[in-house]
């Protein structure tokens, strides 16, 4: 077969598998199979070594008049399926943002922690700054400085959990107080809420872990009437406007005078109930003012400053807060009973 008729034929060929490749893949076979170094359009200009020197150049031109087309025609079909196929992938991979999905699960806040922030609020909002201490406390700090001696019943480890002989879990925030006053001056205004330990048997009302929050004025001239104002606004605020306190004397090593501080009882406003006992009234809290021994052990004037502090155990107040019956309730992570407080 001569070269024109060669060329005829691939014309054809070109024409005929262009009319029929569908993918990038098909045109990449088709260009190697015409122009590729082994392709036929390359065989050709091979065989032109059997032309006579005249018909040599025409025939050059002619093959590579083919190239050129060639490669134009596969070039141009290419670029045409490469933005076929973007076109179909940006197709397949849309998002509708605007679909509405299910909302994640949302948590919420644990009862106690519900409280500690309306107490922090409260207390914040009466001048108390917040100040944190270690769990594990120095026996100085947790007993010698709040003049709890060494044969304090207190001590004892049936009511203390001791890590050693000088070192315990706290039982109560007070050292957080002590750890305050022995590195600063008055005035001093803080609370110290925190988890305190002590080795109890677990009940509807005990716990070996539980929370405390206490607080600590001291300055000049501060007198048991601060501390009844500052009590009775902490218990309006938290529980409502009808709701007194009554102050009944008690004793704690820490504070003289001291005192037990009752609420009207928030579940019956007074009235009398079971949560009472049918008094109208509820125990609370500890306060005191500041033993002038604890003041001075701590490296503070108790001749020239005076302070009150009080002690109140949050779980307690959860329970009055929300009318929980059993304590126990709010370790043992029963979603059916936490998700009550959204
Ligand atoms: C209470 C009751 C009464 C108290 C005393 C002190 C300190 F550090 F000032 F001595 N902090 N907390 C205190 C007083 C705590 O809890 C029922």
């Amino acid at each position: 077969m001569g070269i024109r008729e060669e060329l005829q034929r691939l014309d054809e060929e070109l024409d005929m598998e262009m009319a029929r490749a569908e993918t990038l893949a098909n045109i990449e076979a088709l260009r190697v199979r015409m122009l590729g170094k082994k392709g036929q359009l390359t065989a050709l200009l091979r065989s032109m070594g059997a032309l006579s020197a005249e018909e040599r150049p025409k025939m050059g031109q002619l093959i590579n008049e083919r190239r050129e087309r060639f490669t134009q025609l596969l070039d141009e079909r290419q670029q045409k399926l490469q933005q076929l196929e973007q076109e179909m992938r940006l197709k397949r991979e849309q998002i509708d943002v605007t679909e509405p999905r299910a909302l994640p699960r949302l948590g919420n806040l644990h009862p106690n922690t519900l409280v500690l922030n309306q107490v922090v609020d409260c207390l914040t909002g009466l001048g108390f700054e917040v100040v944190e201490g270690p769990e594990v406390e120095l026996d100085l700090f947790n007993f010698e400085l709040m003049n709890l001696p060494k044969d304090h019943p207190a001590r004892d480890a049936q009511d203390t959990f001791y890590i050693d002989d000088n070192v315990v879990l706290r039982t109560h925030t007070s050292p957080v107080q002590a750890r305050i006053m022995t590195t600063r001056k008055p005035p001093i205004r803080i609370i110290s809420p925190g988890r305190v330990y002590r080795a109890d048997e677990v009940d509807a009302t005990h716990s070996p872990v539980f929370h405390q929050i206490e607080g600590l004025v001291i300055d000049e001239g501060v007198s048991m009437a601060d501390l009844k104002g500052t009590l009775d606004a902490f218990a309006k605020r938290l529980y409502g406007e009808d709701i007194q306190v009554r102050f009944r004397p008690s004793f704690f090593p820490f504070t003289e005078p001291s005192a037990e501080v009752d609420l009207t009882c928030v579940n019956c406003r007074g009235k009398g109930c079971r949560v009472c006992k049918n008094t109208g009234w509820i125990e609370v809290l500890g306060c005191g003012m500041v033993n002038p021994k604890v003041l001075d052990m701590c490296g503070i004037d108790s001749k020239k400053y005076s302070g009150f502090a009080f002690g109140v155990g949050l779980e307690r107040i959860t329970m009055l807060r929300y009318g929980i019956q059993d304590m126990r309730l709010m370790y043992e992570g029963d979603l059916r009973f936490l998700k009550q407080f959204r």
